[in-house]
């Protein structure tokens, strides 16, 4: 007989009641902000550990601030199936980005226990809680941790108020000693599964609830700090100035040509925090981020000489000093073939209206950080408008069902594949 599963409409209740318990947590009121290893991402990672204890899984906080679930196969140690996303948010964020993925995958494993299968493999769910990178200049550092690419100068990083990484770990009750620990061996994960919002059109605009993630963009991201000469805004010529932020306005300018200039590329300038910032002074100095993607990484490669060349250009004619450091470099990273076909077949079993519509990702995700050390693979989900990294962000309860239950059969399709002997 086949599992007795939960429909998608059952799913869909359980998916938004736990985002709205685990969306209570942010950093500003009336806003969703969820910074790594802020106040409301310890409460958030608490109570996503109790959700995670309440679906049969074993968990715990682990040394750099990600939350761990695990319920062993038919004996301990065997590699596991990973259902991983994160739970940290941009400044003023949406619902879903992050959160959908955790919360689909505690639901999947829920229900898999609930429904008294035994899979031929560990299940475990991770809620990373550095994805964005918002907080500190680091990159995917949490998922990097497990596998095992943590990069340890990140520790030294300091927040855009000072703070040193390190010490806030150790207020959130992390452990920068335990981080090495973290690495999972070769072999230890059998296959990381990400159910994520596309964050993008293309799927409402087919009319798909689902898509296949094939390939997710390479990206670069930079702090870039342009010095010029601080003055008197009522006094100094303007032949005179040596003004950085008309100079750093025009490389903001000369980002967004690049990028159109390259194919299918996005450019970004999204901080950008002029020195001393006060009406009557010339500024002196600018500090700002640029976040440039692409689906090849020889693209975005391209592109940095293209930056350095044009910026280099405005500052010497400017007079104005120019220093661009890097701090996150992601290349293009396809999806495993093995499991896009599985979550095919997961789709197959949801709905014969649903199509495995595949489709690439100009947003970062933690899978980029898994794919390293495993097989990986992305189930996107239609959001309205596209619109996302924004309080505007929304979606379905019905689209949120139908995710976890396509997630649910992708499981079981492995648990198939790994010769166990589910019926359906
Ligand atoms: O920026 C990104 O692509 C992801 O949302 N962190
Ligand atoms: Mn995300
Ligand atoms: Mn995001």
């Amino acid at each position: 007989m086949s599992p007795v599963l939960p429909s998608a409409s059952v799913l869909g209740a359980r998916a938004f009641a736990a985002l709205a318990g685990l969306n209570r947590f942010s950093d500003e009121p009336g806003k969703l902000t969820r910074l790594y290893l802020s106040p409301a991402h310890r409460q958030a990672a608490e109570f996503t550990k109790g959700a995670m204890e309440v679906a049969g899984l074993t968990a715990f906080i682990d040394a750099a601030g990600s939350v761990q679930g695990r319920r062993e196969g038919p004996r301990p140690g065997l590699p596991a199936v990973v259902i991983g996303s994160h739970i940290d948010t941009v400044r003023d964020g949406g619902r879903y980005d992050g959160n959908l993925g955790v919360i689909a995958g505690i639901l999947a494993a829920q229900a898999i226990r609930d429904a008294g299968i035994v899979l031929p493999f560990a299940l475990e769910v991770v809620a990373f809680g550095d994805e964005e990178t918002v907080r500190f200049p680091t990159s995917l550092s949490t998922s990097s941790a497990l596998a095992g690419h943590y990069d340890a100068a990140w520790l030294d990083s300091r927040d855009a108020d000072g703070v040193v990484l390190r010490d806030a770990l150790v207020a959130f009750g992390g452990d920068p000693a335990g981080i090495a620990a973290l690495a999972r061996p070769p072999g230890a994960i059998r296959a990381y599964l990400e159910v994520h919002i596309e964050q993008g059109p293309v799927l409402e605009a087919e009319g798909e609830a689902v898509g296949i993630v094939t390939t997710i963009n390479a990206q670069c991201r930079a702090r870039v700090r342009v010095t010029g000469e601080a003055g008197h805004a009522g006094t100094v010529p303007m032949a005179l100035r040596k003004d950085a932020l008309t100079a750093a306005a025009e490389m903001a300018l000369a980002l967004e040509a690049i990028a159109v200039a390259h194919d299918q590329a996005v450019g970004t300038v999204g901080v950008f925090r002029p020195d001393p910032g006060a009406t009557n002074v010339v500024p002196g100095a600018v500090e700002f981020t640029i976040d440039f993607r692409a689906p090849l990484g020889e693209t975005v490669t391209a592109m940095e000489a293209a930056i350095r060349a044009r910026f280099g250009e405005i500052a010497a004619r400017r007079g104005v000093g120019l220093e661009i450091v890097p701090y996150s470099r992601e290349e293009a990273t396809p999806m495993a073939a093995e499991l896009q076909e599985a979550l095919a077949a997961g789709i197959a079993r949801t709905g014969s209206n649903l199509s495995a519509r595949r489709l690439p990702s100009g947003a970062g995700h933690d899978a980029m950080a898994m794919a390293r050390i495993c097989p990986a693979a992305m189930l996107f989900v239609r959001c309205e408008k596209g619109i996302s990294h924004s309080p505007l962000e929304a979606m379905s309860e019905l689209d949120a069902g139908i995710a976890v239950r396509v997630m649910i059969e992708t499981v079981l399709e492995l648990a198939r594949r790994d010769g166990a002997a589910i019926p359906g």
